[in-house]
């Protein structure tokens, strides 16, 4: 494994900061890729010899999937690294992601990458070939358009207590989607680091890492095994494992585009093929077991053993029919067959995208709609609040013109008042020099009477005429 700058990295050491994501236009065709005319051809990506032709160039989609067991995060880490909640999850015990989904499409490190998500295989509602056949027809459809992958995460929970028949079946059935030629371009993502204990985890993922029968033989074929901690940066330091990786071909996409084999042909096929015919012996084996414990009740006349025999033979009979079935089922995905269906599957999709995209374009129309009228409400609504704000500055301006007004009154009547009062206090002024004059005048006036009356007196009393 090296990284763009050509080291080889150590798998948790942290990469250089990348681009956000971005927006991208949401036009699909298809299997939900955008049309590429340049690459829509079955070999315009490949040479000669069937491999894909790199490294990709700056233009072209990045496109990487994610596999792994039920519930082990698939698309939480989708929605991690596209920043979105577009694919569903779900904590329940119930297979949520039942059919394979494209990402939108974002940009990070420079790259356009989207994401496929894929349902795991002890899926709890489809079969182990429903389950083949989805992922095959679409990897195979979106190759033969021209649209090959850049590599391939497997999730796996390092929360989980051991490597359990479920999680092993599932990483068999992945290695026999992938080929040991593709393992370069696969990244081991171990998740749910914050369910268990760090020394544990540490424990356990050393386990993975080293032995035969865990992870060892796929990373001593180059594919690499990296913790990823539930944020975005941990999803877009694990995708930069693989973004700038050459592209290449897994060995499903190989056995049914380029060498016509049918489902039950390819690898995965017959893995799962084999898995059925271990079935159907180990329940042939039951069944003579029960066969020969229900002779017993029979002879012994034990009725309680007997009634439960029968209930489980029952049981076993019906997982015998189901088995039987995907046996049937897988048999029949020969590759005459197989186009058939893929060929339905592709028109079925296409239609749905039309649809899609005619909805889209209805909700377009009806939101630009909406957007006119708010537009129009909106400009109504201006108005009128331009109207109120010129009434209130209108009221403003004219209780400023009063305040003004009412202070030059009160101004003016000061004037008056103060000329008042300087009036009066003239007029007690001059009142009180006219009473201080006529005081004077009235000491003069008595002087001269009371000298008048002394002279009349000392004329009575014999003195001549002094006033003569
Ligand atoms: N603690 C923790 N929980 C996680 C992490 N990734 C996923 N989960 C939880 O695990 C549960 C299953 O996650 P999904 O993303 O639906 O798993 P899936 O692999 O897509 O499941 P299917 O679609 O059923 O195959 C959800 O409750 C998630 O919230 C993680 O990194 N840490
Ligand atoms: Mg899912």
């Amino acid at each position: 494994m090296t990284l763009p700058n050509g080291k080889a990295p150590h798998p948790d050491t942290q990469r250089p900061p990348m681009n956000q994501p971005q927006a991208s236009p949401d036009r699909r065709t298809g299997l939900g890729f955008e049309t590429n005319t340049q690459q829509d051809t079955s070999t315009s990506t490949e040479g000669s010899n069937g491999t894909p032709r790199g490294p990709q160039s700056e233009l072209d989609e990045v496109i990487i999937a994610v596999m792994g067991a039920t519930g082990s995060g698939k698309s939480t880490f989708i929605n991690t690294a596209c920043g979105s909640e577009e694919l569903e999850v779900s904590a329940s015990l119930f297979s949520c992601t039942s059919e394979v989904q494209l990402s939108h499409p974002f940009v990070l490190d420079g790259r356009r990458v989207r994401l496929i998500d894929t349902p795991g295989f002890d899926d709890t509602t489809k079969s182990d070939t429903d389950i083949l056949k989805m992922i095959a027809m679409f990897l195979s459809s979106a190759y033969e358009r021209g649209k090959t992958l850049a590599g391939v995460i497997y999730v796996h929970r390092i929360s989980d207590h051991r490597m359990g028949g479920v999680s092993t079946r599932n990483f068999r059935m992945f290695r026999r989607l992938c080929g040991d030629g593709a393992l370069k371009n696969v990244v081991i993502v171990t998740n749910m680091w914050n369910e268990v204990k760090e020394d544990l985890g540490k424990r356990r993922e050393h386990e993975l890492r080293t032995q035969d029968t865990f992870f060892k033989p796929v990373l001593d074929e180059g594919a690499v095994m990296v913790r990823h901690n539930h944020t975005k940066e941990s999803a877009h330091r694990v995708l930069g494992y693989l973004i700038h990786k050459d592209p290449t071909i897994l060995q499903v996409v190989r056995e049914i585009s380029i060498e016509k084999k049918g489902i039950d042909e390819t690898a995965a096929g017959e893995e799962i093929n084999k898995v059925l015919i271990a079935q159907a012996k180990a329940h042939r084996k039951q069944m003579e077991e029960l066969l020969q414990e229900h002779k017993d009740a029979l002879r012994e006349k034990d009725e309680q053993a007997r009634r439960e025999i029968e209930e489980d033979r029952r049981k076993l009979e019906a997982e015998m029919k189901r088995n039987q079935l995907e046996a049937q089922k897988l048999a029949d995905a020969n590759f005459e067959k197989f186009q058939k269906e893929r060929e339905a599957y592709e028109k079925k999709v296409k239609e749905d995208m039309e649809k899609a995209e005619k909805r889209r374009l209805a909700d377009l129309e009806q939101l630009k709609e909406e957007a006119r009228k708010n537009a129009a409400g909106s400009t109504e609504w201006l108005k009128m609040q331009a109207d109120y704000q010129q009434r209130l500055d209108d009221i403003r301006d004219r209780e400023h013109q009063a305040a003004l007004n009412a202070k030059d009154q009160q101004a003016t009547l000061l004037i008056e008042i103060e000329k008042g009062r300087r009036q009066e206090l003239e007029l007690q002024h001059q009142k009180q020099l006219q009473e201080a004059r006529w005081q004077e005048q009235n000491s003069a006036l008595n002087q001269k009477i009371s000298d008048l009356e002394s002279r009349v007196a000392q004329k009575d009393s014999g003195g001549g005429c002094t006033i003569c």
